[in-house]
Order: C-alpha cells, then structure tokens, then sequence
C-alpha cells in the first residue's frame, strides 16, 4: 500500500488519554460509584438481566492497581456503519491489554458480529496495528451488520470464545450493537462463561448519547468533513450568485449530523426532522418555508443559497410515513407481483390510485415523477421501500420549483432558481479521525481495557468531561442496562438503548433556531475549512458545536 504523507504523518501522533489514564497501568485504580436503575421500565428490565442489572458505575482514578493478575484473551469487533477513530479504540485496547502483559492477546474479529459466529479472526501484532494507528476506516478488521440476538448464536459464540480461552468481547458499535452487547453480556453471566463483554459507543450519527455518553465516536470528524465541504459550496454559490444547493447529509434517524453542520456554517435553511414530526409538518409546508427564503432572497437581489436536508427527513413527515406504510400494505406479499407484471407506469400509476387512500394518493399525487417511481422500485429485503434511498434532496428542490412557479404566476416572485444536488455521507465515515476523535477513541480502547482487567461485564467504555481539554477528561463506565427501556420493536416488547433524537429544547436547537429567520434571508454562510491535523490547539482540538452548547 502506497502511504500519502498526511497518513505517515499521522503515525506519529500520539493520542491523548484522560489525565487520570495517563500514570501508567500499575497506577489506575477503581472509584465506586452510585448503583443504577435503567431510565426507565426498571422492574422489566431488572428481571430481563437478573444478573447485570443495578451495578456500580466506576470512574478510574491515579492509585494502586489492584486487578488481579490474569491472562487475557480479549475479542473485539467492529459493528454497523464506519465511523472514525474506530483504528484508535482498537489500538488504545492493543496498547492497554499489552502494557499489562505482554502475555495478553487481542484477537480481532472479521467482517462485523458475524465474525464471532463463523469464528473468522486475526491476532494482532504491533506490525500489524501500526499500520492502523490514527487512520480512517474499518478496514483493519471489517464491520458488519448481522444482529447477534438469538440464543443460538449466544451459544455459539460461547463456544468460540472456550475454544480460544477468550475472557473478554469488547463490541465497538450503535445503540442495536450495544443493545445485543448487553443482552450478551447477561446470557455469559447466566451461564457461568467468565466471558466480560464491554461497549463502546459508536456512530456518525450521534444518536447513542444520553446524560452519561457525551457523544459517540465519530460524529466530530464526519460533521467537520461535510462542513467543509458546504462551506466551501457556500463560497462558491457566494461567488458565482447563480445556483441554489439543495445538500443530504447522512444520519438515518435523528437529524444530530444536520444541525451541527448548519451551527458550522449558517446555510439559508435547514431542515431537522424532530421539528417536523413535533409540528406536523405536511410536505406542502415544508416546501412553503424553503420558497419562502429563496423568494425572499430573490427579492433582494440573491438567486442562490444553500439548504441542508437530513436524510432521514421523510419519515419524520406523518403524511409522508402513512404514505409509506400504505404503499408496503400495498406490495406485501404476492401483490408486488401482480404490480410487476402491470406493463407500462400509467397502469402501475393506476393500481396505485386505486390502493391507497385518498388523502395518501394526494400526498403521492404531489411528488414529482421521479421520486414517485423510487417508491416502486427500491425495496429492502423485507420488501419495503428503502425510504433511506428517497433522494429528498431533489424531492424538495423540485417541489420548491413548481411552488415558486406558482408564485411567479400570480406576481409574487420574480427570481431564477436553478438549484443543484449533493449528498454527503460515506465521504465522511471514513475521514482521518480529528484530533478529537482520535484521541476520545484511544481512550475509549484504553479504559475499556481497564474495565475488563477489573471484572467488569456488561459494562460501557464511558469518557466523559469531553468538552474540555483531554488532560481533564474523566475515564470509568456504566451498566449498559443504565441506558435501556422497553420499546415495541418489530411486534414485540424488547429491552433497548433508547435512541437519542434531537431535543427541540435542547442548547443546539435553540441557538440554531434563534438565528434562522437571518440566515434565510441574508447571507450567513462560515467556512470552517478543512479539519485540521497540526497546528495550535484553538484550531485542532476543536469539539463540535453540539457538544459545546449542551456543556456551556
Ligand atoms: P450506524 O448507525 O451503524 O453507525 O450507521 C449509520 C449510517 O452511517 C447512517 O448515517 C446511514 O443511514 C447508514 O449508516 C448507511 O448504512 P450502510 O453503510 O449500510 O449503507
């Protein structure tokens, strides 16, 4: 592999780990904390992990090492989406596990849980993690999507885990992964393996936060690598005053990734998905707001401007969810056959009117063609429509066409409106980890590895203080069942992290809607620039702007 400098250059940088971490092994020891209930349905959950439920959370702190003496055969995998700085968790675990022992051995488990179940793994060497050190990407081991939830697996991957003497599973995934991490971990306890498993959390999107963990991994790097890059659209639409640039950004559920981007640059609007789903929003409405500012910039002179939309804005729209649900009724089963067979898209169109009901068939109605036939064609394997697929950039930008037309009409807009598409996400899930990220997943690595070194099971790698600077940063863990409630998943009552959406009374939120109304119609636009890897600390170690209005 041909190295680029920045990658050789980055080899050199050492991570910074929470002060309390920094003495050395022989000198972290254990600070007790409080016992925990789960946020909510305590006695469910209680009785569902009889045997992690309620446990101490832990801070590390400078003294004594009293862990007792033990070799440790430790598995790690890497689950879902890419997110960066998952190379530095699984290096500052290597580097933990083997300042320990060198007897220690961290196996790294291929391709995601599935992993664990087809017993698919690598031992890691120092050559071998060298390579990895501060990069991008999950390509050290892979990742994967398969769910472990079923007792059959559980029992296999019991079985794997005796095989190779492991005692300890550390599972670097989402709010599902560390769902199952802790559904593991009691299935371990229950049956007496010895085998510790630990999480850590990860996600672009930043929904696995909660008054515990500040932020999953990840979400500063790719929110700064789209933010530079709208920024520089936003300079460029600044230059050339002539295009309006409608931006997707990734984050399948909650609207975290937009809002920070638009706090990072100050585009003409942006949409978050929790408002529209608070406020009822119909599509109508929502196209209203956006030629609202495009009419009123237009009015003064400004034929451009920028919107970002979340991707998964459409779900959040009720009319457009019923929408959904009434088109997967529609195609279940064997009557996607019969709406396949149907030769040409006027008698497709025709079968539609006739399923849905009529206040769905006016939303359909409304959709521009393209998107319409998106609704027909992708589905997932379950057979429903694939809504993360919806291209909403070019769905609100076409809506927003035809409402100005409207309005040109009658006399009340006069503009040009030549807008452009772009969506932002796989460019960021790989990035070279900021400075935040890769040091807030070293320490994630090290201190999970401490968490397995005292015992502890079931159990999330937690590192906290992140606001401020490393040094004062704070390393211990938590109960996974501390963050679990019960919720209807797929026709059943099942235990799960609750997902964090964005809180419409949260300090993000209010600032951003504070300065809205401005930035539609002037012309706000920061440009952040690029992520910056060496320099002075006021400019690289910068957390987001999320993370530093819900501390101020
Ligand atoms: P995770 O929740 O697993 O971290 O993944 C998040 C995400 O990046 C979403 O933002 C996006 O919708 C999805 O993954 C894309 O998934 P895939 O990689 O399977 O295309």
């Amino acid at each position: 592999m041909k190295l680029s400098p920045l990658q050789i250059a980055r080899y050199q940088y050492n991570p910074k780990l929470p002060g309390m971490l920094r003495n050395g092994i022989a000198e972290i020891c254990v600070k007790n904390g409080a016992p925990t209930e789960s946020v909510a349905d305590q006695e469910k959950i209680k009785a569902l992990f009889p045997n992690t439920y309620g446990k101490n959370e832990i801070t590390f702190e400078k003294g004594e090492n009293t862990s007792p003496a033990k070799k440790q055969i430790v598995g790690v995998i890497l689950s879902g989406g890419q997110a960066p700085g998952g190379h530095n968790v699984v290096s500052g675990l290597y580097d933990a596990l083997k300042a320990t022992s060198k007897e220690n051995e961290l196996y790294g488990f291929k391709g995601g849980p599935s992993g664990l179940i087809d017993d698919d793994f690598i031992v890691f060497t120092d050559e071998y993690i060298n390579q990895y050190r501060n990069t991008g990407g999950f390509d050290i081991i892979g990742s994967g999507r398969t769910k472990l939830e079923t007792e059959e697996q559980f029992k296999i991957v019991a079985e794997n885990c005796k095989k190779h003497g492991i005692t300890a599973i550390v599972i670097i995934g989402g709010d599902d992964s560390n769902t199952n991490a802790a559904v593991l971990a009691e299935y371990f306890a229950a049956n007496n393996t010895g085998v510790q498993v630990i999480g850590c959390p990860k996600t672009i999107d930043g929904d696995l936060k909660n008054e515990d963990i500040e932020c999953s991994f990840g979400f500063d790097t790719a929110t700064k690598t789209y933010s530079e890059l709208i920024g520089n659209i936003e300079r460029d639409a600044n230059s050339a005053k002539k295009y309006w640039h409608f931006v997707k950004v990734m984050g399948r559920s909650a609207s975290h990734v937009a809002l920070e981007c638009a706090l990072e640059t100050q585009p003409n609007i942006c949409l978050i998905g929790e408002e529209v789903a608070a406020k009822k929003m119909s599509l109508a409405q929502i196209t209203d707001y956006i030629a609202d500012s495009v009419a009123a910039r237009a009015a003064k002179g400004m034929n451009f401007g920028l919107a970002i939309i979340p991707e998964g804005i459409v779900e959040f729209v009720p009319e457009f969810s019923k929408l959904i649900a009434e088109i997967n009724e529609l195609l279940a089963g064997s009557k996607a056959d019969a709406f396949n067979a149907l030769a040409t898209w006027e008698e497709k169109y025709a079968f539609i009117k006739n399923g849905l009901t009529e206040e769905s068939f006016k939303v359909f109605e409304i959709l521009p063609a393209g998107i319409q036939q998106q609704l027909f064609l992708e589905r997932d394997p379950h057979g429903n429509v694939q809504v993360s697929l919806i291209e909403s950039e070019k769905l609100f930008s076409e809506m927003v066409k035809k409402n100005l037309a409207a309005r040109k009409a009658a006399g009340a807009y006069k503009g040009k409106f030549s807008p452009l598409h772009h969506f932002f996400g796989y460019e960021g899930r790989c990035a070279f980890p900021s400075n935040f990220d890769a040091d807030y997943c070293y320490s994630l690595g090290y201190n999970a590895f401490m968490l397995i070194q005292y015992g502890y099971n079931g159990y999330l790698s937690k590192v906290s203080n992140l606001s401020k600077p490393a040094e004062e940063w704070i390393a211990g863990g938590m109960p996974i069942t501390k963050m679990m409630n019960i919720e209807r998943r797929h026709g059943a009552d099942k235990p799960v992290i609750r997902k964090a959406l964005v809180e419409l009374d949260g300090a993000p939120f209010k600032f951003f809607e504070a300065h809205r109304d401005e930035w539609a119609v002037e012309t706000c636009f920061t440009f952040p620039g690029a992520i910056q890897y060496f320099g002075p600390s006021e400019v690289c170690d910068l957390t987001t702007h999320t993370l530093a209005l819900e501390k101020a």
